[in-house]
């Protein structure tokens, strides 16, 4: 097994990570890849206005996550320096990493500043007995010209070590510096993974400071991508774009059916401890089914969230409470993201084209087309159905009735 380490400050995690973590990672062909956010780095000082542990290790876990949905290898965000005493020397973690993977073939990660200086590192010796050296450059200046001495020099220092130096042409060169700098203006937006980018928002982290009860919607989208894993982003945007364009048909407020797209999943990734959590601190009160039905909770714990959070109205608070069983009478903008969820770009079964269509003739046939879909479906994977998937069916069904009477 192939095991990659990336060890860094992430102060924060951004696209030059994310860039060179995937090509370094397709290059090696890694099984696996692990992203280890510094506690005290050895080189340098954290910068004056560093999140705390916590957030820096959130944020390179919303990078992992993306990064293993880019390069479908599995990525394990590590803490193990974080909660370490004393600096974080890398000798130490690769030693404990060579422990718990006796077996395992380890390549080190690092950029070219880093590789460049590290015969002056603490303890190269005992790096090199474990690990293989990755070094990737950022910029055409740091490609053979500076690897190839370098490499004949640790070469001899620590005969027997692996060294793989590759340049990655197409990456631009991110200071972390100008990064966090730029935070305030929005103008370091383009250099962070969205999901990174909404997550420094929502914690108001680097000097940020915004009111989240008062978003526009270019604010509130990558903060509601913080909230999701990496693979539900593209169904949340797809909800989100479909939401505007049937509330514009169909006479709902194109904002507000924006805003309930990009939130409605907002819960959607917590664990059922993490769901009662959530109905215990706003008086959530469930019944017999939702206690068992995960998937049920997140429609209300989200309405919730998304109040207390983001302030959202009634209407908008609504729309996210009924987006995953319905009910009978919703209001146009429950319609809208119940069916935007469902015919969203991304969406793909059987039958989905037929409901698309409908959906964009008839918004009534539609929903009940998709209200008779998830009963089906229900049945055939033999999960109760909610009495309000029942009842918005029944509901619908009768006033067909009555159309034809
Ligand atoms: O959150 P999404 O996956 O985007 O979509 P959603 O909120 O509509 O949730 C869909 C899931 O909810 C799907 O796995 C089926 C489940 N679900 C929907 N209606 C019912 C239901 N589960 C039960 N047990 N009963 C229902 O009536
Ligand atoms: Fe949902
Ligand atoms: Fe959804």
């Amino acid at each position: 097994m192939k095991i990659g380490i990336y060890g860094g400050s992430f102060n924060p995690p951004h696209l030059g990570h994310l860039a060179a973590a995937e090509s370094a990672a397709r290059y090696l062909e890694l099984d696996r890849l692990m992203l280890i956010p510094a506690g005290i780095p050895p080189h340098k000082q954290l910068s004056a206005d560093a999140p705390a542990p916590v957030h820096r290790l959130a944020m390179t876990r919303l990078m992992g996550a993306q990064i293993e949905l880019d390069t479908l290898i599995p990525v394990e965000v590590s803490d193990m320096e974080l909660t370490r005493e004393g600096k974080s020397y890398t000798s130490d973690t690769l030693r404990l990493l060579h422990e718990r993977y006796p077996d395992a073939e380890l390549w080190l990660l690092m950029g070219t500043d880093m590789f460049l200086t590290f015969h002056l590192w603490h303890a190269p010796e005992e790096i090199v007995r474990h690990a293989g050296l990755c070094a990737f450059g950022r910029t055409e200046r740091d490609g053979e010209e500076v690897f190839a001495p370098q490499r004949a020099f640790l070469g001899e220092k620590f005969p027997g070590c692996r060294i793989v130096t590759m340049t990655l042409p197409n990456l631009v060169e991110i200071s972390s510096t100008e990064l966090r700098a730029g935070m305030v203006s929005g103008e370091s937006e383009k250099m962070l993974a969205p999901q990174v980018y909404g997550y420094i928002l929502r914690e108001h982290l680097y000097g940020t400071n915004l009111d989240l009860k008062h978003l526009t919607i270019p604010q509130l989208r990558p903060i509601a991508l913080s909230y999701l894993k990496a693979k539900r982003c593209a169904h949340v945007l797809g909800t989100a774009a479909t939401a505007v364009k049937l509330a514009e048909k169909y006479g709902a407020d194109a904002h507000r059916a924006e805003v309930a797209g990009l939130l409605h999943d907002c819960t959607k990734k917590l664990s059922m401890a993490e769901q009662l959590a959530l109905c215990e601190r706003y008086g959530i009160v469930l019944d017999e089914l939702e206690k068992k039905a995960l998937k049920l909770l997140h429609a209300k714990t989200g309405a919730a969230l998304a109040r207390d959070v983001f302030g959202v109205d009634d209407e908008i608070y609504n729309a996210i409470l009924w987006h995953t069983t319905g009910k009978p009478n919703m209001t146009v903008l429950e319609k809208v993201i119940y069916l935007a969820d469902f015919i969203e770009p991304t969406r793909d079964f059987p039958g989905v084209d037929t409901l698309r269509r409908t959906v964009w003739e008839d918004l009534d046939r539609g929903l009940l087309m998709g209200l008779e879909m998830t009963v089906e479906e229900m049945q055939e994977m033999g999960s109760p159905i909610h009495v309000n998937t029942l009842t918005a069916r029944d509901y619908l069904r009768g006033k067909e009735n009555e159309g034809k009477a």
